[in-house]
């Protein structure tokens, strides 16, 4: 049984041979979920259908059909998703990763996160691996050319709104992002995986690891021996092969873990 940690008794105390793992870690691999950005007022994913999204499952929105069958239902989601994400900041869980990648020899970070707030945070992310909401494509021609006056700065927080069309094929313009049944993108995707061959330490925080291919980064570390530490307040598929699991907020866990780990750096 891995020991684990009660983030309410503050400060969290972390067990020595797990800051003596990260202080000699020689390639540390951060993998993220939808967790880390919670306390950034960003809803999880299946979350993200509070409010006025209520009665519509998340895994129905997020596919090319539910695209194709309702361009406007599906963009008007994503659209307010992305307005959320504009203002919200950083929190302390994303700045300890930037941190913790100026304290250790190697740091890669891999997120399957759409926002970017990691990069906000100044942190370098080597994968997204389901592509960012930021960076619409067209549906049909796959490109990222639109006309972008016919995007609103600021979209009502209505539940529909038409999408704009590509400015090469006037297909209609879709989240830059992967949906259910879609292949993850290929050189995120090698980068990733070259990282988790190599990692000896994986930090994997704020993720169900209930979606594949992307769960299978923590997975093979793990399996080829790596250190894999869980951070979340909540149980996952992936506890039964963590060495340490920390449960509790990214928010609180991360920056109490770099400031025990390197204390006289200072996190
Ligand atoms: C906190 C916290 C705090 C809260 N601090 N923590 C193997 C088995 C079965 C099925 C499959 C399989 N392999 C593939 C599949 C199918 C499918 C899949 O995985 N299905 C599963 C659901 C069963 N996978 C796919 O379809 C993938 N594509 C694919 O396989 O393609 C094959 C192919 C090859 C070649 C050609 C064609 C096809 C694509 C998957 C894409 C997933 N995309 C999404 C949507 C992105 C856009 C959007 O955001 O709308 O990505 S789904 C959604 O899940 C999103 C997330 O990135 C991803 C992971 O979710 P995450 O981050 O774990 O969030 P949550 O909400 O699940 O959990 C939050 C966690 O945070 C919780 O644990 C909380 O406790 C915790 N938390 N507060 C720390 N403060
Ligand atoms: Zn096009």
């Amino acid at each position: 049984m891995p020991p684990e940690l009660d983030a309410s008794a503050a400060p969290p105390q972390f067990p020595s041979s797990l800051l003596d793992a990260l202080r000699q870690a020689r390639h540390v691999l951060v993998f993220t979920g939808a967790g880390v950005s919670a306390e950034s007022g960003i809803p999880t994913f299946r979350e993200a259908l509070k409010g006025l999204w209520e009665r519509f499952d998340p895994r129905e929105l997020a596919t090319p059909e539910a695209f194709q069958r309702d361009p406007a239902l599906v963009w008007g989601w994503y659209e307010w998703r992305r307005m959320q994400i504009r203002h919200a900041e950083p929190n302390p869980g994303h700045r300890a990763i930037a941190t913790l990648a100026r304290h250790v020899a190697q740091l890669s970070l891999v997120t399957q996160n759409v926002d970017d707030l990691h990069e906000r945070a100044g942190s370098t992310v080597i994968a997204h691996l389901h592509g960012q909401i930021s960076k619409p494509i067209c549906f049909n021609c796959g490109l990222p050319t639109f006309h972008p006056e016919d995007r609103p700065e600021e979209p009502e927080g209505g539940r529909r709104l038409e999408p704009p069309r590509c400015g090469t094929c006037g297909g209609a313009i879709r989240p830059g992002v992967v949906w259910f049944g879609e292949p993850l993108p290929t050189e995120d995707w090698s980068h990733a995986m070259e990282a988790a061959r190599s990692a000896d330490l994986v930090i994997s925080v704020g993720t169900s690891n209930l979606v594949y291919p992307a769960a299978e980064i923590p997975e093979l570390a793990a399996r080829r021996g790596a250190t894999l530490i869980l951070v979340n307040p909540a149980a996952t598929a992936m506890d039964p092969i963590a060495r340490y699991t920390l449960q509790g907020p990214a928010g609180v866990i991360l920056p109490a873990l770099v400031a025990a780990a390197f204390p006289s750096l200072g996190a």
